[in-house]
Order: C-alpha cells, then structure tokens, then sequence
C-alpha cells in the first residue's frame, strides 16, 4: 500500500536470540498503513537495497519517544521506541522534528489497535534490565505513559 513516511535512521538490534549482538545499523524505513519495513541502505548512492525486517502496524502495542543515555552519541538523541509482540524496536532519528513527525503517524495508524497498552519503559532494556525502572525481564509492565 501507499508510503506514508519514508527516513533513514540508526535501530538498534533486536536480539531476538538470546546469543544476538547489540549493535546499531543505518537503516532506510518505510511505514505504510498495513507495515513498517527496514532495508539496508547505501549512504553514498543514496539507494535503497536488501529488506531486512517489517513489523505489521496490527501487532504494534504502544509508540513512545525514550529518554537517551547520558554518553550516547550526538547521532543517537532521538530516540523512540514501537512495541510489539517481539518486544521494544528501537529507533534513532537525527531531528526531534523526524522523530515527532514519525511517533505522531505511528499513533495515527496503531490507534485502533487491539492490543494497546497504556504502560511502557521511557528508558532503554539493557543487559536483561530495564535502565528505567531496574526490573528485569521484557515482559515487566513499564511505568504509565505520559497523559495517563
Ligand atoms: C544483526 O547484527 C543486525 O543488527 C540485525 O539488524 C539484527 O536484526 C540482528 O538481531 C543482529 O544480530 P549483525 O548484522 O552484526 O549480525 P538488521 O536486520 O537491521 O540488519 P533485527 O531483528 O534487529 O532486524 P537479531 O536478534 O534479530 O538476529
């Protein structure tokens, strides 16, 4: 279906298995009504390339911006975070403009999701903790959203 933002973003990792490395890739991404899909990108040509992931808009639970680590990188600021069944994919993008213009959209399509939640983490899951709250374990609740 038809874009509705397209932007070039650092995400972190997944790690999705528990053996994955926690790094950080320039991704191109693309959000239609029905999917966000992320594809390698080449800088210099400025070109889309291989698909690397999609999250189905129907599975997202929450959108939040996440507050950013004291000695994260200048490229890392704005951060924000989209919740689904296979835990927090977190985004980076280079202006507090990209990054409302995304979170705001994304409120947009996922608002009559079913699977809603009104609690989320504002900090980064690192090592198996949440730097937030200290709790460990994806699955803890997170602390009431803002406007809750
Ligand atoms: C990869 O690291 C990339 O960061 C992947 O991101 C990521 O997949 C992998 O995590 C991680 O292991 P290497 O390239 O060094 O192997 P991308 O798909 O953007 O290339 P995600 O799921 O974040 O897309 P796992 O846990 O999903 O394998």
């Amino acid at each position: 279906s038809e874009r509705i933002l397209e932007d070039v973003f650092i995400k972190r990792s997944q790690q999705k298995r528990k053996t994955s490395p926690l790094n950080f890739k320039e991704r191109l991404f693309i959000l239609t009504q029905n999917k966000i899909s992320y594809y390698d990108y080449d800088p210099e040509k400025g070109k889309k390339k291989g698909l690397k992931g999609t999250v189905d808009i129907e599975k997202i639970k929450c959108v939040e911006n996440v507050v950013p680590e004291k000695n994260d990188p200048a490229e890392r600021q704005y951060p924000f975070q989209i919740i689904y069944d296979e835990g927090p994919l977190y985004i980076f993008a280079k202006t507090e403009e990209v990054r409302k213009q995304w979170t705001h959209k994304l409120k947009q399509v996922v608002r009559f999701n079913k699977d809603l939640v009104q609690k989320y983490h504002p900090r980064f899951f690192v090592d198996g903790i949440w730097l937030c709250c200290q709790q460990g374990g994806e699955t803890s609740p997170g602390l009431p959203s803002a406007g809750d």
